[in-house]
């Protein structure tokens, strides 16, 4: 058998993605709920135009999302139906603190997700909790400028108190921020960061990542404190980065942009600033500025496990030619032309998770966890809302069958996969519905019609089969 018996099997979903109900229980607004869907959307999440609120011009997906603010009990239910052993979800910071800057947290906003974890406790459901999924109270923006100022670190420490303390006994598996480097790429989205003209942009997100590992270290030792059971992970968004050409610059090309991405899991793993960073930033002129203890706090709590996100591997090169045929993206990747790609142009590579499970475990040696894969694809239900998604089911069923390569073959230590938006949810890059990703579809389109029904794809039941036989039955009959 390749995994594990207790092989954490589920899905992974995102609070501004699919929760809806941005004002409800005391919820404050956050940089999340903000993003409108259509042509501004990358400027906006990339900081480049400054949207603090909503206004009468765009669609902003977020306010209700797939509403599981209020139907989380029938989505836990088919979950559960699907034997999820684990469900990875995320704190909307806004509905703990709708300021983020108070000091006493809104209870509601805490029963909430009680009453979740709750749910999941009922089925023996394992929570996975992201503390932060790229959301930041819009009140710290406006306030602080986000994360580039060192108070966010404060209002991150009392968030990860009150949760630690009031979740002790629900939840055990944590991760601190999504996918981290995504602050390199998409600052206001993934972190709240918007810059003004004459902005340092570079020194102010670097700046803004050193306070979010920091406040990473702070939230993983007090997470050891508060439960010694619990497990905080960090989350990488991955992928292997392969050279265009044996040439040997596109090579160093490539091992170069590995590196902007692994800087941020070699501080949170290895618990120290990685030569070839400091000597990058030196280079650039990018100063950081640092308490005394901070070095300190980095070294001693360093991550349990390595969790990420992969979705397709990517490319680097030297030749400007080449780059120019990019499909456009968050990350920046010259086409491979040995793969296929989905609908939106990422490119499908099973063999590549494969390649980065051996290189994140080559690298840290520590135990990994797969919190997010999955084919963004658009679905085509029958009048009862059944989708035939045999296309979901080929990616799902390789990449699955390369972790197993990467377990069974390679040795590396898996603790579990959760796929991403195991519901169809709204999507962090385009803000559609259309690019759905769920074994479950849900009626809403990308300007907000239809009724938010569920209803099972073909994908449920092969899903299930695969949970049910620990990975072992893969087939789509
Ligand atoms: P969407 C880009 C590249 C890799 C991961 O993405 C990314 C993104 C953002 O588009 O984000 C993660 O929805 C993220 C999720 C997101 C998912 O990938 O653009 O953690 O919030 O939904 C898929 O198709």
């Amino acid at each position: 058998m390749a995994f594990r018996k207790d092989f954490l099997w589920g899905g992974a979903t995102a609070a501004n993605q699919c929760e809806g109900g941005y004002a409800e229980g005391g919820r404050g607004l956050a940089n999340v709920d903000v993003v409108p869907i259509g042509k501004d959307r990358f400027s906006v999440i990339t900081g480049k135009q400054k949207m603090f609120d909503f206004d009468e011009e765009h669609f902003y997906p977020a306010k209700t999302a797939i509403d599981m603010y209020h139907r989380y009990k029938e989505d836990i239910a088919l979950f559960a139906e699907m034997g999820f052993k684990t469900y990875r979800l995320s704190i909307g910071w806004s509905r703990i603190f709708p300021k983020g800057d108070e000091k006493e947290p809104n209870e509601e906003g805490l029963k909430f997700y009680e009453d979740v974890f709750k749910e999941c406790q009922k089925y023996g459901i394992e929570p996975l909790v992201t503390i932060t999924h790229f959301d930041c109270p819009m009140h710290l923006v406006k306030e602080y400028g986000a994360w580039r100022s060192r108070k966010l670190i404060e209002f991150y420490e009392r968030l990860c108190h009150v949760i630690f303390n009031r979740y002790k006994g629900l939840v055990k598996y944590w991760l601190t921020f999504n996918e981290i480097n995504m602050i390199l790429h998409a600052p206001f989205m993934g972190a709240g960061l918007y810059f003004e003209e004459g902005d340092d942009v570079e020194q102010i997100k670097y700046q803004a990542a050193h306070h979010e590992l920091v406040a990473s270290a702070i939230a993983t030792k007090i997470a050891h404190e508060v439960d010694p059971e619990n497990k905080v992970g960090c989350m990488l968004a991955a992928g292997a980065i392969y050279p265009y050409t044996c040439k040997p610059e596109d090579v160093w090309a490539s091992r170069k942009a590995d590196r902007e991405n692994y800087f941020f899991i070699d501080v949170q793993s290895r618990g120290s600033y990685p030569a070839y960073a400091l000597k990058e930033m030196a280079r650039n002129g990018i100063k950081i500025e640092m308490e005394p203890t901070d070095l300190e706090i980095l070294k001693e709590h360093t991550v349990d496990f390595i969790s990420f996100s992969y979705y397709s591997s990517r490319v680097a090169t030297t030749d400007s030619k080449v780059l120019e045929q990019t499909a456009g993206n968050i990350f920046e990747s010259a086409k491979n032309p040995y793969l296929s790609a989905s609908e939106w142009g990422w490119q499908i590579d099973p063999l590549g998770l494969r390649i980065t499970m051996n290189d994140l475990y080559d690298r840290y040696q520590k135990p990994l966890f797969i919190v997010e894969n999955g084919l963004g694809a658009i679905d085509t239900p029958d009048e009862n809302g059944y989708v035939e998604d045999d296309y979901r089911i080929d990616y799902l069923a390789q990449h699955i069958q390369a972790m197993k390569d990467a377990v069974e073959l390679d040795g590396v230590d898996l603790l579990g996969y959760t796929t991403w938006g195991c519901i169809d949810l709204v999507s962090a890059g385009t803000g559609e519905m259309k690019k759905r990703y769920g074994f479950i579809y849900v009626d809403r389109d990308n300007e907000g019609n239809g009724t938010l029904e569920r209803s099972k794809k073909k994908s449920f039941n092969w899903y299930k089969k695969v949970i049910a036989t620990n990975g072992e039955d893969l087939s789509n009959e």
